[in-house]
Order: structure tokens, then C-alpha cells, then sequence
């Protein structure tokens, strides 16, 4: 093994963002695309609670919650500058409120057939609490914590992303134009595209997958 292995799923928000900060930070990691129901016996041997992104570093250590692989990988390099001093605090704060105070409501909207504890409108409601914070953040500035994207957009977006795609035209008609057009320009940030590459499932015998390819590094504004 000479590269960390990242158990990945392409369509995982979290897994998402993990990968967009390796491919911020510019490193590189074996990648295993993971097939949820049927998950690869390394990755449950590492890491029981068996949820993507799972990252196994070289030195048989694992990182097993999307947010610390972000912040594994900002640290080990920032050539980008989305992770700068300055927002470090606010960034995470407000990626915290995404995974705690938006995610729960986005899976009530997006599955209302696997919880029963509040209607899909009240769901809706809950979660545009926090849509419309954003909006806020977003009225003079194009991204999160300024002009520039930085770890709370690449943290944040994937889940927003994913509530959008629940029904886009009705999304698309909310009256959050600062987060629609936000949204819009992830969803076609050169960037976005590539970390999105759609990968075979791994198996035991596949050929070693680098993401990302090295062709991809510093080719994309950030
Ligand atoms: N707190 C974890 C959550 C990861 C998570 O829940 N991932 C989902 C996929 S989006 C998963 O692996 N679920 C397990 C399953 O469906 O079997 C993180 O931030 O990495």
C-alpha cells in the first residue's frame, strides 16, 4: 500500500465532501467505491460502524467521520487557500449546524416513508431554518465566508445539493435566490464534476484507483 485507501460511495454527501477537500488539499488516495449493501469486509474489519467515507492512512490508523477526513486533508496541505486561519472557527461551526441541525430533516423530507415522527411539510420547515441562514450569509457575498470557496462551502453543499435534487423544479422556485444561484454554481464548478467521476465497484481484485487522477490536480480555480 502506498497510497491512504478511501472507501467512497459517489453519491454520499459526506463522501462528497471528503473528496472535494482531498482534491482541494491536492493529495491523493487509493479510492474503493463502496456499494452500500454490499460493503467490502476491509472496511467494516477498520470500521465497524460501516458508514462511507471510511479513510485507512498508511500508518493503519482510520479516520471514520467525513469531517475530520476534510480536516486530515486541509492540514496536510491548503494550496488553495479554503481553509484559511481566519474562518476556521465559523467554517466548522457552521458545518456542525449542517450535519446536526439540517441533515436530520433533509432524510424526513427526502425518505417521509422512513420516519414517522413529523409530516414531510414540518420537515421542509425545520430545514429551511437553516437554508435561509445561508441565504443570509450568501446576500453580498458568493460564497460562504466570503469571496472565495472555502471548507463550509465544499462541507455544506453536497447536502443542499441533495435536497434540491429531491424535487428541483419546486427547489428552484424558493425564494432563497442567493442559495439557488450558489447552488447552481457547485453543481457546475469544474471541480464539483470531477470529484463526481464515476468509479466500478471495488472488489478485492480491482486495479488501483488514484483519485484524484493526476491530471486533475491544479487545473481548477477555486
Ligand atoms: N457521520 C458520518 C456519516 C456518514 C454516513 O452516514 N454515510 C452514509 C451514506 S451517505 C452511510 O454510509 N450509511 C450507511 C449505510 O447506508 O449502510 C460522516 O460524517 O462520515
Amino acid at each position: 500500500m502506498t497510497l491512504p485507501i478511501l472507501y467512497s460511495f459517489r453519491r454520499c454527501p459526506y463522501a462528497m465532501r471528503a473528496r472535494l477537500a482531498i482534491f482541494a488539499s491536492e493529495q491523493q488516495v487509493e479510492l474503493r467505491e463502496v456499494v452500500l449493501r454490499d460493503k467490502p469486509e476491509h472496511m467494516i474489519e477498520i470500521s465497524p460502524k460501516a458508514t462511507v467515507p471510511v479513510l485507512y492512512l498508511l500508518d493503519g490508523s482510520v479516520i471514520e467521520e467525513s469531517f475530520e477526513i476534510m480536516e486530515w486533508a486541509l492540514n496536510l496541505a491548503d494550496p488553495n487557500q479554503i481553509d484559511p486561519e481566519r474562518f476556521r472557527v465559523k467554517a466548522r461551526v457552521l458545518v456542525e449546524r449542517c450535519d446536526v441541525e439540517f441533515k436530520p430533516y433533509l432524510d424526513r423530507y427526502k425518505y417521509p416513508n422512513k420516519f414517522d415522527d413529523m409530516t414531510r411539510e414540518a420537515a421542509i420547515a425545520k430545514a429551511a431554518d437553516f437554508i435561509n441562514d445561508l441565504d443570509k450569509m450568501l446576500e453580498n457575498q458568493q460564497f460562504l465566508m466570503g469571496h472565495s470557496r472555502g471548507f463550509s462551502d465544499i462541507g455544506i453543499a453536497p447536502f443542499i445539493r441533495q435536497f434540491a435534487h429531491v424535487d428541483r423544479d419546486w427547489f428552484l422556485k424558493q425564494p432563497w435566490k442567493n442559495v439557488i444561484d450558489w447552488y447552481l454554481e457547485f453543481t457546475n464548478w469544474d471541480g464539483f464534476l470531477r470529484i463526481m467521476s464515476k468509479y466500478p465497484k471495488w472488489t478485492p481484485d480491482s486495479k488501483i484507483t488514484v483519485f484524484p487522477e493526476i491530471t486533475q490536480i491544479s487545473v481548477t480555480a477555486f
